[in-house]
């Protein structure tokens, strides 16, 4: 329970961001940070993004976008009016009332939690504490790093956990190029380290999103977070080894999965795919895991799933093979176009995308590869660098096309009537009408 002492400072906190008056700096001016900024200008906030990437400090300072989902229009007259600033001087956390951290939290070569940019952002805030903060963590993480990490850094800074300072947790739920679903309007969870870290936190969301859902402390919040990603990474694993089963007893998954999709209850369709890819799925159920591993549990579904998954672009590249086969060609020397590499449709990013796993693969067994991706000019991982074809590419100077990411724009019919032969890894090309037989073989 907070001394009287801490509930003065809270209720001042609260009533300050009522009247939105509140200063507010974001740590991370990315993809989550960016549109929070937007968010909390609109409201009536003065809001500052903190960053060390100049580049996007200064873009912002300008009121220039630099995320798809955030028009310039929106941004600048932002920055116009004096809400809302950027600068690459942490000092600003000084004067901030409320600081919220948006930094990645990527995983390590071994596949392990990488939390370096969350705990620079800590100590950033611990250089600049001052009575009467709350202090927002953001970014995806396992279990107990709000307790364990963050509040004993700030509280060496001299901070009291909720009364001169007040720590929460709420997980981002922002997904890119979703037109329905913003900031503003997908609910809030929010985890606090004591009641008045809470209240006050809740009273900071409640200015700028409609729905907040407090839950009992910041490992709760965080757990919250990666059970949502954790869910669709395990169905995917699941639907892609119904892919599998299906392919053994010669049926057709999208079929199935769409018969079973009719049920008005009790089911939820995922599609098959090459693979898993983006920055969250993929890597936020093994933040878990890594968690379960350190109090000596085995998350085997987690596991599993990451088996799975990681495996796709190799079942993929073997059905090339068969593929290939079946119209005398060996992979070896083979001309493959490969349609689509970003990691998932209509987006331009490839972090883990499945494509670069394929292609590396087909590099592999001699395969000249080629591909086209209107999102992706350049395609450079590793040994490889690769231009993307015009988006309007013929398909028959090669021995085969194989449709990994289903990007709208592409002329599906041109593919299709230009390829020799095509696997379709996302069974886009389901709606076309009088396609030849033998044509198009799918997942
Ligand atoms: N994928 C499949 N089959 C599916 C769905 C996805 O193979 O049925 C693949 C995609 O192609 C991609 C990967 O999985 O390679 C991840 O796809 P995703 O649809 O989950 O998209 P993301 O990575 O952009 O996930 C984001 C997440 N948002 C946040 O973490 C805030 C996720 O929680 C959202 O549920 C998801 O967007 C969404 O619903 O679009």
């Amino acid at each position: 329970m907070a001394s009287s002492g801490g509930v003065r400072v809270a209720m001042s906190l609260i009533e300050k961001f009522q009247r939105r008056e509140g200063r507010v700096v974001v740590i991370g001016i990315g993809y989550v940070g960016l549109p929070l900024v937007v968010e909390f200008a609109k409201a009536g906030f003065h809001v500052t993004g903190y960053d060390k990437d100049e580049r996007k400090v200064t873009l912002l300072a300008k009121g220039t976008s630099y995320i798809e989902d955030i028009p310039t229009e929106v941004l600048k007259p932002l920055v116009d009016a004096g809400k809302l600033t950027a600068s690459i001087d942490e000092s600003v956390i000084g004067q901030a009332d409320a600081v919220i951290v948006c930094v990645p939290t990527p995983l390590n070569k071994t596949k392990e939690p990488d939390i370096s940019f969350i705990v620079s952002a800590t100590d950033a805030i611990a250089r600049h504490y001052h009575d009467g903060m709350v202090v927002v963590l953001e970014s995806t993480t396992y279990p107990g790093t709000t307790r364990e990490l963050v509040a004993p850094r700030l509280e060496q800074a001299g901070a009291k956990i909720g009364e001169t300072l007040f720590l929460a947790f709420s997980p981002e739920r922002v997904d890119p190029s979703n037109q329905k679903w913003g900031t503003h309007n997908t609910p809030k969870v929010i985890g606090g380290m004591t009641d008045a870290c809470l209240k006050t936190s809740v009273a900071l969301y409640s200015q700028i999103i409609q729905k907040v859902v407090p839950v009992r402390g910041t490992d709760a919040a965080e757990m919250v977070k990666l059970l949502e990603n954790t869910f669709r990474a395990v169905n995917i694993g699941l639907v892609n080894e119904v892919a599998v089963m299906c392919n053994k007893l010669g049926l057709d998954p999208w079929e199935v999965i769409d018969a079973a999709a009719t049920k008005p209850f009790g089911f939820m369709p995922f599609y098959p795919g090459p693979g898993l890819g983006g920055h969250c799925i993929p890597i936020d159920p093994l933040y878990l895991s890594w968690k379960l591993r350190a109090v000596k549990y085995n998350a085997q579904f987690i596991e599993l799933a990451d088996t799975v998954n990681s495996g796709m672009p190799s079942y993929v590249v073997t059905r090339i093979g068969e593929i290939l086969n079946e119209h005398e060609r060996a992979v070896k020397g083979s001309k493959v176009l490969v349609v689509g590499v970003a990691y998932k449709r209509d987006v331009s990013d490839m972090r883990e995308s499945p494509a670069i796993d394929v292609i590396e693969l087909l590099h592999q067994k001699g395969a000249h590869v080629e591909y086209v991706d209107p999102y992706v000019p350049i395609f450079e991982e590793g040994h490889l660098h690769l231009k993307s074809l015009p988006a309007d590419v013929d398909a028959s100077g090669f021995d085969i096309a194989v449709i990994v990411t289903d990007h709208t724009q592409f002329d599906y019919s041109k593919i299709l009537n230009t390829a020799k032969v095509v696997f379709d890894t996302r069974a886009v090309t389901r709606k076309l009408k009088d396609v030849p037989a033998g044509k198009v073989i799918r997942l």
